[in-house]
């Protein structure tokens, strides 16, 4: 047996030495998807993609923050990240000296909530104090391995035919867990359906806070199906009906909208709202709660995995590096470039091995090259916020 990893330190995070922050440049870039994007909650079929790049001493660090343009998966949209980066976050960093990442989590902290727009902060700085360090983010935030299995997330789709069209081309490519997304009308019949047809694959669901505890029988049926997971059934915010939900379940209820923060991962765990983690990092306001949140799962032995926002290459790059810390035991919902978009804006794009895994980085920061020509020619704005 392996030892135990050491908890993650969000202060162990950090540059060679103090970084006084000189710039942050914003851009918001458009990307057609491949195919639109469908969920409970509505229909993408171009993401506005965020990008942050922080500058210090002529270095770089790249993030990305993954709202949406419309606050269907949360209250955030690139608006108002965009206001509260530009009015509340960026001022309270640039210009001065900031020393780790706990240091910055902390000033970052001081304004309530947007905890997209805090993210897409910290991971310009993990990216640019890794690039500095001469280290990959994944070495820096601990990782300890060097490829993460990867699943696919599939969209609801007109007919069963269509979509079990998509689950036989990503099992062929080498994906080890397919998730459907469901929602009242397209649930049941079409997982007993897709079931039949693939009786040993790891297979889940995700309702995308669709239900309430009045479809408590409906979504029992559910039970016949040997899920890995139904991931956030009931409201985004809510953990009480989950966890009365998952008393009448036997599959394990996975919280991922509701997960807001380490003191909801714990009370979600504490009342038996799920038995499943999802992370992302945006959702829980970057890497600062990120870790701790991990920490907690290992600690606890709670199944833990990386969830996705549709994100261009650099923040999949990030959620790459996240999901190589020893807690995360599922597959994440970590595509290929392809799976997305015809071009993404990094070199090379991310690739899924036959084996169904994505190669962890070891070259320094993200481990891939960001496609400036190729943003700048897709690029919508950019602003650059100085002290
Ligand atoms: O609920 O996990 C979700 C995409 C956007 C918003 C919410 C979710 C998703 C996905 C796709 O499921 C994950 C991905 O492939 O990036
Ligand atoms: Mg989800």
């Amino acid at each position: 047996m392996l030892a135990k990893p050491a908890a993650s330190n969000v202060a162990r995070v950090a540059p060679p030495a103090p970084l006084r922050l000189d710039a942050l440049e914003l851009r918001l870039v458009r990307l057609p998807l491949l195919e639109p994007f469908v969920v409970s909650f509505g229909r993408m079929e171009s993401r506005l993609l965020f990008l942050l790049r922080l500058e210090a001493g002529g270095r770089y660090g790249w993030g990305e923050c993954v709202a949406w343009e419309t606050p269907l998966y949360s209250y955030e949209t690139v608006g108002t990240a965009r206001h509260v980066i530009r009015d509340y976050l960026a001022p309270a960093i640039l210009g001065t000296e900031i020393t780790d990442l706990a240091d910055l989590a902390s000033r970052l902290g001081a304004f309530r909530g947007h905890p997209m727009a805090k993210a897409g902060i910290e991971l310009a700085f993990v990216d640019l104090a890794a690039r500095l360090r001469g280290e990959s983010i994944a070495r820096v935030i601990g990782g300890a391995r060097q490829q993460v299995e990867v699943g696919v997330s599939l969209g609801i789709q007109p007919t069963v035919h269509a979509l079990d069209e998509r689950v036989r081309r990503f099992l062929e490519l080498g994906y080890r867990r397919i998730k459907l997304k469901i929602k009242p009308g397209a649930d049941v019949s079409v997982v007993e359906q897709i079931r039949s047809r693939h009786p040993q694959i790891l297979l889940s669901v995700d309702a995308n806070a669709a239900y309430t505890l009045a479809d408590a029988g409906h979504l029992r049926q559910l039970d016949a199906f040997d899920l890995l997971m139904i991931e956030q059934p009931l409201a985004h915010d809510d953990l009480v009906d989950h966890a009365k939900l998952q008393q009448t379940l036997t599959t394990a209820i996975c919280l991922d909208e509701s997960i807001t923060s380490h003191d909801r991962a714990r009370q979600a765990l504490e009342t038996g709202a799920c038995r499943i983690v999802n992370m992302k990092i945006g959702r829980v306001g970057g890497y600062s709660e990120a870790l701790r949140i991990h920490d907690l799962c290992l600690e606890r032995g709670v199944p833990l995995w990386c969830g996705g926002m549709l994100e261009s290459g650099i923040g999949r790059a990030h959620n790459v590096a996240l999901a190589s810390l020893p807690g995360f035991t599922l597959p994440g919902d970590i595509s290929g470039s392809r799976r997305y978009f015809e071009r993404d804006v990094i070199v090379p794009p991310v690739e899924v091995a036959p084996d169904g895994t994505v190669a962890v980085p070891a070259s320094t920061g993200l481990g891939f090259e960001v496609d400036v020509p190729f943003l700048e020619s897709r690029t919508e704005s950019v602003e650059r916020l100085r002290p």
